[in-house]
């Protein structure tokens, strides 16, 4: 059930990625149906997982082994994905749920953004409240997107169905039909454009609190990679200029888990570009980061 050393988060020794004991748990969900223009999300799980084997297990900001403060950390194997889109993200949700009801903090690794859907599903019906902060160039609300509901650019169109909590941050691509969406339905979309021209404030801390503020106390964070410049993150299937660089975003992440309860997330859209290493780095350490600050809540360094 469980991957062992050589393949899992981090290469944990056993002892560090055993399920009991493990208050994190990571869950490679590799699929890919609907990607629009670049392919290859399918294998952003297994590259992730392998690049994560280098990064440091102390971390310097936090002054702390981040998995001994967790009880380990344990990598699921891959979920064996059959049939539609829906049952696909039926079967992500089934097992979500069966892990919150285990009191695991549940990392999905996609895939598709279309993943998404089923942890998001699973975090609202244990978490009434609960806020999805998505993190992305793209809006992703549209209502279906070459024929496919399940499509990655409606993603958040289906969770609009079931959570209407949705904060969207770094927003620098969408259609009329996904602006109009956002107006009369009032989501709490931060572009990218407003944050970048300072329109929140003239510093960083001034579009952190207000994106904190318009979240509830339990938060779903969402993470499309595209989120991030295409400069330091090339390896996405939809890239788009003007994103945001590793230290204003791991900066934000910090202060969100000082203010709010991240109860679980999930990174998605790495779409590996073979001979180029940095991407899937950035993102494995991005998951360890922010491991760290969901465990460690108390004001951190600045
Ligand atoms: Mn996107």
């Amino acid at each position: 059930m469980i991957l062992l050393p050589r393949d899992n988060f981090l290469a944990l020794p056993e002892e560090w990625s055993g399920f009991e004991r493990s208050r994190v748990v990571v869950l490679p969900a590799s699929y890919e149906h609907t990607t629009s223009f670049g392919k290859g999300t399918a294998s952003g799980p297994e590259s992730i997982l392998e690049a994560s084997g280098q990064v440091e297990l102390y971390d310097e900001e936090l002054d702390t082994d981040i998995y001994t403060s967790t009880g380990g950390i344990a990598t699921l194997r891959p979920i064996d994905f059959g049939g539609s889109d829906a049952v696909a993200v039926e079967s992500i949700r089934k097992h979500v749920h069966g892990l919150i009801g285990q009191d695991k903090t549940v990392v999905c690794i996609g895939g598709e953004h279309t993943i998404s859907v089923g942890p998001v599903r699973a975090y609202s019906g244990r978490y009434p409240d609960l806020s999805v902060l998505q993190l992305d160039a793209h809006s992703d609300l549209r209502e279906e997107y070459e024929g496919n509901r399940y499509s990655h650019a409606c993603v958040m169109a289906r969770v609009y169905e079931f959570n209407k909590n949705i904060v969207q941050v770094g927003i620098r691509s969408q259609c009329r039909e996904e602006a109009d969406f956002i107006r009369q339905k009032k989501i709490a979309t931060f572009y990218a454009f407003d944050i970048k021209s300072g329109r929140y404030g003239p510093d960083h801390d001034s579009w952190h609190d207000a994106v904190i503020s318009s979240l509830g106390e339990h938060v779903y964070l969402t993470i499309d990679c595209d989120f991030f410049d295409p400069g330091i993150m090339p390896a996405v299937g939809t890239p788009e200029p003007g994103g945001f660089g590793w230290h204003e975003t791991v900066s934000f992440l910090r202060r969100l888990a000082q203010r709010r309860r991240i109860v679980g997330f999930d990174i998605t859209e790495l779409a590996p570009i073979p001979g180029l290493i940095h991407p899937q780095f950035i993102m494995a350490k991005l998951i360890y980061k922010l491991i760290g600050y969901i465990s460690f809540r108390s004001p951190a360094k600045d």
